[in-house]
């Protein structure tokens, strides 16, 4: 049975399924593979919007809790990783690092896949301050807490035809079998996809880091790819770690680039047996790890679909300041 039948099987037996009687009245889009939700005008798989909607409820910020939010396929694992590597960096040296050993997704937890349905926190509950919490959750979704404790928040997005492509080989990755590209990515120049509209999400993030930049600090995939030792230093500063004159004479931003790298990451992830537990499912650990390359669209959609998405993202970003 594929994992994702195994992982509805389980929400649907769940006895504490949350906020299932609103959800069956959402307005609901067939997709070759799960059924998506419409809510407050972004779309979810039934069981990411119970989570998202246990954790408005019962999910209580820290004012120093860190937030990593991302679209998902946009670098979060990446993102995940530096921030780890960066907060952590007085603890170990290269030769031991735990993201040798432990998957990035292990490290720091994506609070709206892993939240058990019956609402018990402890596994966040217990982490040391300042916490790392991940999320793909929009802005405006995110449980009102965060916002009132003010808590700083690092947003990474991605060329949406990279993300697209990268997306459509988790998904055929996770379901078992490979959709129809073509559906895909139809859908998701509709904005019907999970997280989405793709646009909205990054808009939403990017507008209020327009307004407060000392809360959420916007990054790019593409930007970081180009010149990752320049943006893991904005990160640290961000993140309240900035690295001391000393540290950056002796290349230790350049070493945490070099740990977080895809080639040091996929190679420690490279088996295709181990496997990486997220919430209710378990996901192979080199499944997070394809290519990490920037524009590896070009080779699974055609120019003329990509100039086509091209088009739609430039025309609902139009006059926001955002650009890919
Ligand atoms: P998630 O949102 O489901 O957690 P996420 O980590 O954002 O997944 O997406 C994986 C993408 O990041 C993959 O992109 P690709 O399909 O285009 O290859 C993956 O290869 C890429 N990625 C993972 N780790 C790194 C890294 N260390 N550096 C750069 N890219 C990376």
């Amino acid at each position: 049975m594929s994992q994702a039948k195994e992982e509805r099987r389980a929400t649907n037996s769940s006895p504490e399924s949350h906020g299932t009687d609103l959800i069956s009245k959402l307005p609901m889009r067939e997709t070759p593979s799960e059924p998506l939700f419409l809510y407050k005008n972004f779309w979810f798989r039934r069981i990411f919007l119970e989570r998202i909607m246990l954790l408005e409820a019962t999910f209580k910020a820290r004012h120093d809790d860190i937030i990593l939010a991302t679209n998902p396929k946009c670098g979060t694992t990446w993102l995940k990783a530096l921030s780890f590597a960066i907060t952590n960096r007085s603890h170990y040296d290269s030769g031991n690092h735990p993201l040798l050993t432990r998957h990035p997704q292990e490290v720091i937890p994506t609070i709206d896949v892993e939240i058990p349905l019956n609402g018990d926190l402890t596994f966040i509950e217990k982490l040391p301050p300042p916490r790392i919490l991940a999320t793909h959750m929009p802005l405006s979704l995110l449980p009102e807490s965060i916002s009132i404790q003010g808590c700083r928040i690092v947003y990474i997005c991605r060329d949406p035809k990279d993300a697209f492509v990268s997306r459509w080989h988790f998904m055929s990755e996770f379901f078992g079998e490979k959709p129809d590209i073509n559906v895909g990515f139809n859908m998701f120049c509709e904005g019907v996809l999970g997280y989405g509209p793709y646009w909205d999400h990054c808009l939403e993030y990017w507008r209020e880091s327009v307004i407060k930049s000392d809360r959420i600090l916007f990054l790019k995939y593409e930007e970081m790819m180009l010149e990752p030792v320049k943006f893991v230093k904005v990160l640290a500063s961000f993140l309240g770690a900035p690295f001391t004159g000393e540290e950056e004479d002796a290349g230790v931003p350049e070493e945490v680039v070099r740990l977080c790298s895809f080639k040091t990451l996929s190679g420690a992830n490279s088996s295709q047996t181990e496997v990486v537990q997220r919430g209710s499912v378990v996901v192979k650990k080199s499944a997070y790890f394809r290519r990490g390359k920037v524009g590896d669209w070009v080779n699974h959609i055609s120019e003329e679909m990509g100039r086509k998405l091209d088009d739609i993202v430039q025309e609902k970003l139009k006059g926001s300041g955002l650009v890919f």
